[in-house]
C-alpha cells in the first residue's frame, strides 16, 4: 500500500478509535441549541456535522488542520523556481493532518499522473452536449460519464464489507482527482479553442500540467493556478459542494456521483458561479460607465443601482466569515506582486473601498467584505483567460481536494446515513399552540 494510504488508514484508525471514547463518555453533552428562525433560515450557526480537512473562523477564515493560508504558503512544498505552494501538498495534508515533505508530494504528483488516463467515452459524452452549454454542465457531463471507472461501485456490487468502504472511496477519489484536469481543459478548448485539445505533459505537477492542458504557457500563470487551486480547495464541510457531496456520499453513492452532485451546488450564483458573476458585473458596469477604471463615486452609483434592482452584488458577503475573506487577500497580494498596474485588478481593489461602507449602510447584510470570488477572475483576465462562464471549473477542479478528501475521511470513520429530521409549517403552528409536539 502507498504511503499516503497506509498513512491515512493509520489515522482514521486512531481517530475512529478516539471517537467511540469520546461518544461513549460524551455522546450526550449538547453542542448548541435551534431556534425556530434558523430552520426556516439556511440553518446557519447549527453545528450539525463533523469534517474533518478544514474548519472556519468566522473572523480569521479558512485553516486547514490548523494552517492559515499565508501559514500554507511558508510551509508546503513548492514547484522548483516557484513560490506557491503546491496542491498536492494541501491535499496530503488534509488526508493526514501533517505536512509533506518535497517528497511527499513529489510522489503524490507521481500517482496522480499515473492515474490520469481518461477513457475515451468520457469526451463523447461532453462531445454530445452543444458547445453553447454552460461549462460546468460540461464539466459535470464528464464527471457523470467517468462513473462507469468507479472501483467503489464495482465492489459494492460484489459485496464489499463496511470495513473496506474508504479503501475504495481512497481508490475513487485518487482517480477521480488525477482525472479532473484533463477533463476541464478539455471543456475550455472545445468551448473557446475549437476543440484544439493539448496533450498532458508528463513532468509537470498537477497544476502546472493543468495550466498547460488549458493552454497557458509562462510560469506566472502556473504559479496562479497552485495558488488558486490550493486556496479553493475547502471551506470546511456546511457550504453546499462539500455539504452536498457530504449528504450524497452517506447514502453510499460512489465519489464520482457524490462529486457530480456537489459541482452542481457549486454552479449555483450564490456559491461558486459567483467568481464568473462578479467579472460579468464589472464589465457590465466598465461598458455602462464608458471607462475601464471607474472612480470610487461611480462605482457607489453603479453599486446603489444593482441593490436597487433587487440584485446581489456578487463577491461580497458570506453565510459563516464575518470579515475579509483571507482567499480574497491571497489573491489580492498575488496581484500587487506580479501585476499591480493592471486596470481590471486596481478596479477590484477600488470596489473593495467602495462596497462594504454602502453594504454596511443598509443594516441587514451580515458581512459587506469581499468573498474568494471578488478577486478570482480579474487575476484570469490579466492571464487573458476572459471567458468567465468558465471560472466556476476552476474552483471545481480545486474543490475536488477538499470534497474528496472530507469523504474519504467520512467512509473511514463510517460515518451513517445522513438523514436531519424535517417539519412543516402545520406542525409549527400546532406546537406553538402547545397542541402538538414536534423535534422528535
Ligand atoms: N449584495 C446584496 N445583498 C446581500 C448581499 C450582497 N452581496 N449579501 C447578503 N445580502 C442580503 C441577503 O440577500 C439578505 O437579504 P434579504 O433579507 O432581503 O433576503 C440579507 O442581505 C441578509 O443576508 P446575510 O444573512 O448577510 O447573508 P446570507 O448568509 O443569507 O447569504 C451569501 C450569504 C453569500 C449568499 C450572500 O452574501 C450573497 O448573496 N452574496 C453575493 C453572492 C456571492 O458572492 N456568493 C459567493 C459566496 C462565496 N462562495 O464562493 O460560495
Ligand atoms: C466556499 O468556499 O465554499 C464559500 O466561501 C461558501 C461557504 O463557505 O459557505
Amino acid at each position: 500500500m502507498e504511503k499516503l494510504k497506509s498513512l491515512f488508514k493509520t489515522k482514521s484508525e486512531q481517530l475512529g478509535v478516539e471517537i467511540k471514547d469520546i461518544l461513549k463518555e460524551h455522546g450526550n453533552k449538547k453542542i448548541g441549541e435551534v431556534q425556530l428562525a434558523q430552520a426556516y433560515q439556511g440553518m446557519r450557526g447549527i453545528t450539525g456535522m463533523i469534517y474533518e480537512t478544514s474548519l472556519l473562523d468566522s473572523q480569521e477564515g479558512i485553516r486547514f488542520r490548523g494552517y492559515s493560508i499565508p501559514e500554507l504558503q511558508e510551509k508546503l512544498p513548492k514547484a522548483p523556481g516557484g513560490t506557491e505552494p503546491l496542491p498536492e501538498g494541501i491535499f496530503y495534508l488534509m488526508l493526514t493532518g501533517e505536512l509533506p515533505s518535497e517528497d511527499d508530494v513529489k510522489a503524490l504528483s507521481a500517482d496522480w499522473r499515473a492515474r490520469s488516463k481518461v477513457p475515451a467515452h468520457v469526451f463523447k459524452a461532453i462531445d454530445a452536449l452543444p458547445v453553447s452549454a454552460h461549462p460546468m454542465t460540461q464539466f459535470v457531463t464528464g464527471v457523470m460519464a467517468l462513473q462507469t471507472e468507479s472501483e467503489f461501485a464495482k465492489k459494492y456490487a460484489e459485496g464489499m464489507a463496511k470495513k473496506d468502504y474508504w479503501a475504495f472511496a481512497y481508490e475513487d477519489s485518487m482517480n477521480l482527482i488525477a482525472r479532473l484536469p484533463q477533463v476541464a481543459a478539455y471543456v475550455y478548448r472545445r468551448k473557446y479553442h475549437g476543440g484544439k485539445v493539448i496533450e498532458p505533459r508528463a513532468d509537470l505537477d498537477w497544476a502546472g500540467n493543468f495550466a498547460h492542458m488549458l493552454g497557458f504557457e509562462g510560469n506566472k500563470f502556473a504559479e496562479l493556478m497552485r495558488l488558486y487551486l490550493t486556496i479553493h480547495a475547502d471551506h470546511e464541510g456546511g457550504n453546499v459542494s462539500a455539504h452536498t457531496t457530504h449528504l450524497v456520499g452517506s447514502a453510499l453513492s460512489d465519489p464520482y456521483l457524490c462529486f457530480a452532485a456537489g459541482m452542481n451546488g457549486l454552479a449555483g450564483p450564490l456559491h461558486g458561479l459567483a467568481n464568473q458573476e462578479v467579472i460579468k458585473w464589472i464589465f457590465e458596469m466598465q461598458k455602462e460607465l464608458g471607462t475601464e477604471t471607474p472612480s470610487g463615486e461611480q462605482i457607489a452609483e453603479y453599486v446603489k443601482k444593482t441593490l436597487s434592482e433587487g440584485k446581489v452584488v456578487p463577491g461580497y458577503g458570506h453565510a459563516v466569515l464575518r470579515k475579509t475573506d483571507p482567499r480574497f487577500t491571497a489573491q489580492m497580494v498575488f496581484a500587487k506582486k506580479h501585476m499591480a498596474t493592471d486596470p481590471l485588478c486596481q478596479t477590484v481593489w477600488n470596489i473593495f473601498e467602495t462596497v462594504p461602507p454602502i453594504l454596511q449602510s443598509l443594516g441587514k447584510i451580515k458581512n459587506p467584505w469581499p468573498n474568494v470570488d471578488a478577486h478570482s477572475g480579474a487575476l484570469l483576465v490579466h492571464f487573458g483567460m476572459k471567458e468567465y462562464e468558465y471560472y466556476t471549473v476552476l474552483f471545481g477542479v480545486s474543490r475536488a481536494l477538499g470534497v474528496l478528501g472530507g469523504l474519504i475521511w467520512s467512509r473511514g470513520l463510517s460515518f451513517p446515513l445522513e438523514r436531519p429530521k424535517s417539519v412543516t409549517t402545520a406542525n409549527v403552528k400546532a406546537w406553538l399552540k402547545g397542541e402538538d409536539t414536534i423535534w422528535e
